[in-house]
């Protein structure tokens, strides 16, 4: 059986940035105003060539072929792993979202303010109907502090601590290990936690989260990017939309919904057990689908 977003709640696109788009990307990266030990926050407000990249292809078609057309970025993140900006993240899901401004509304909870912006937890429906995608600017190998995923548990709605442990114990884990280039797609939901990187070398990761309608009661998401860049900039946008074309094309993105719809390669899943094994993208077994 494949991994697949559905089903698994996480899928690994290999190879869906071309090495020069990377090198852009790296550059917007060393551009950002301000950054904190291990990663920045709103990246969509501080880098407008991470704002284009978001709506553009080869990226936004991941979002949209998890979400529909409808896909538009609400947040971006970078996260910086390395032995000398280091950390372990626990079992949890990812349960916050970024609003323009609080305004209590039926099941919104836990109001909190991070590097200025509001934040709460919707209802699970609204995480349900999001995506991340883990933009990967580094090798991550298990030296490197990669995600670890539970498959799965994103289909049980939001999950106290007894599930999570019940998860864990019951769950074999998977550890994603991708190339630089590759994009992990990642359902909110599903339960993750990583380790301390070993290795002094980098693990950049942009993560760009996407919802696919408004929010209700009048909330609103923060920083939908609006796209109204000034006009000097035109020729770098240019240059820019050229060099977020379609790379590796449509016939990667079924593989999100259905890999065996695809014809393509996918990711064979062993069976479940309770223990942990590590599956770099390259070691992954890969089989032609039937
Ligand atoms: O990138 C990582 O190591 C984990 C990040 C994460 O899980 C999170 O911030 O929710």
């Amino acid at each position: 059986m494949a991994y697949s977003l559905i089903n698994d709640g996480f899928a690994i696109v290999e190879g869906a940035l071309s090495h020069p788009d990377l090198e852009e990307l790296r550059g917007a990266v060393a551009r950002l105003p301000s950054r904190h030990r291990g990663g920045a926050r709103n990246l969509l407000q501080h880098s407008e060539f991470i704002a284009a990249m978001a709506t553009a292809q080869p990226v936004k078609a991941l979002a949209d072929a998890a979400l529909g057309a409808d896909a538009f970025p609400v947040r971006a993140l970078l996260f910086d792993k390395a032995r000398a900006a280091n950390w372990k993240v626990p079992w949890h899901q990812d349960t916050a979202i970024a609003v323009a401004e609080r305004m209590d509304a039926p099941g919104f909870m836990g109001w909190s303010v991070k590097d200025g912006v509001t934040h709460v937890h919707p209802p699970a429906d609204i995480l349900e109907r999001m995506v991340a995608l883990r933009i990967h600017l580094d090798h991550c190998g298990l030296e490197n502090g990669p995600l670890r995923v539970l498959p799965g548990s994103h289909r049980h709605g939001k999950l106290d601590e007894e599930e999570i442990e019940h998860w864990r114990r019951t769950t074999e884990e998977v550890s994603c290990c991708v190339a630089q280039g590759d994009v992990l797609v990642l359902r909110p939901l599903l339960l993750h936690a990583s380790s301390p990187a070993q290795s002094p070398s980098h693990r950049r990761v942009i993560q760009v989260e996407y919802a696919c309608g408004p929010l209700p009661a009048g909330l609103r998401w923060f920083e939908r990017p609006t796209q109204t860049f000034p006009a000097t900039t035109a020729d770098s946008r240019k240059s820019r939309s050229a060099a977020f074309m379609p790379l590796h094309g449509s016939n990667s993105l079924p593989a999100l919904q259905n890999p065996k719809a695809s014809g393509l390669p996918t990711l064979k899943r062993r069976k479940r057990r309770a223990s942990s094994r590590s599956c770099p993208a390259t070691a992954f077994d890969l089989q032609a689908s039937p």
